[in-house]
């Protein structure tokens, strides 16, 4: 994610050029995401950690969305990671690992029939999980393809039963930990927010992930519990989720809060409408994909074009 006035917590702008991208992860293959892959499995098995939902996976892919592109590879996106709380660059995926994700509760309530602070493996169980491949594409102008397990949030809020005057879901991260060094940086506002309107939320595409590659999801792509909505650029997709509040009012991101000129609230994926920095008209496929053309609503528009009737008002791109 890169904000705009020059400031200390600003990555540079060449980390959003393809070569750069492309030499970085050629460099991180080269110089041994085995080595990292391994570290990583070895830490997990040293904390104890065999997770109390494995035996759920794999689970069934839906065919319903079918994507035109290889799977990116999993080694390469699990080492190629957003996720602040654990630090500024790609290579956040050793710190990550000291998030501890059991127990763990997710809070839900606001305007809802039902609220309730549920265990995530009791919710785990309860929700009915799928595999989606889905595109996945970062407003820095790259993209991955990633088999997600997970469920739709329209389950979650059948369970909870939604009051007519909800108009949006509000998520949010853990808050500021000692083990999340970048949480430590004053620049930042803390917990990372995200939200969607309900009928967004309500779509079929939009789900909640608990699983990436048949397993359960690693941590620093989000365990235990995640959102993917892939129409929207990445940053929309909030990782390891506390608490899901039903409001009337929008709430307002942690991008959106940061940076408002340069990251909106809907932030639909749109190939013609440039970054105040840089063009979205392509994508770098990271693990060595090449660069592709963006789509709108990163292809999934003929599923969700008709969620944005009577919005054309609003800044529905970035
Ligand atoms: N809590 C939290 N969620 C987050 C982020 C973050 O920094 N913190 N980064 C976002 C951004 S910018 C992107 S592109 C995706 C990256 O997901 P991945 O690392 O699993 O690929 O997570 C999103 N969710
Ligand atoms: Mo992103």
């Amino acid at each position: 994610m890169l904000i705009k006035s020059k400031r200390g917590w600003e990555l540079p702008e060449s980390a959003v050029t393809p070569e750069n991208i492309f030499l970085s992860r050629r460099g991180l293959m080269a110089a041994g995401a085995g080595f990292a892959a391994a570290g990583l499995a070895g830490r997990a098995e040293a904390q104890g950690a065999a997770d109390p939902t494995a035996d759920l996976y794999p689970v069934r892919r839906n065919e319903t969305y079918t994507v035109e592109r290889p799977l990116t590879a999993e080694n390469v996106a699990g080492n190629y990671n957003n996720f602040y709380e654990f630090g500024t660059s790609k290579q956040v995926a050793r710190a990550a690992q000291a998030l501890p994700i059991r127990p763990w509760t997710v809070k839900i309530d606001g305007l809802v029939e039902k609220p309730q602070t549920i265990d995530i493996d009791k919710l785990i169980r309860a929700m009915p999980l799928e595999e989606r491949v889905y595109r996945f594409r970062c407003v820095e102008a790259w993209g991955m393809t990633v088999p997600w397990t997970g469920f739709p949030i329209k389950a979650l809020m059948d369970m909870v039963q939604p009051q007519g005057s909800a108009k949006y879901l509000r998520m949010e991260t853990f808050d500021t930990q000692s083990w999340a060094p970048g949480m430590r940086s004053p620049w930042y506002s803390w917990p990372y927010v995200e939200g969607l309107a309900i009928d967004e939320a309500a779509h079929d595409l939009a789900i909640l992930v608990t699983g990436t590659y048949g397993k359960p999801v690693p941590r620093q792509h989000g365990a235990p519990l995640r959102l993917i909505v892939p129409w929207k650029y990445g940053f929309k997709s909030v990782k390891s989720i506390v608490r899901i509040s039903f409001t009337e009012q929008r709430p307002q991101s942690f991008w959106e809060r940061l940076q408002g000129g340069e990251y909106g609230f809907w932030a639909n994926v749109n190939p013609a409408v440039a970054h105040p920095r840089w063009s979205q008209a392509t994508e770098e496929l990271i693990g060595g994909g090449g660069r592709v053309p963006t789509q709108l609503f990163n292809g999934y528009g003929e599923y969700v074009a008709p969620l944005y009737r009577g919005r054309e008002r609003e800044r529905l791109w970035a």
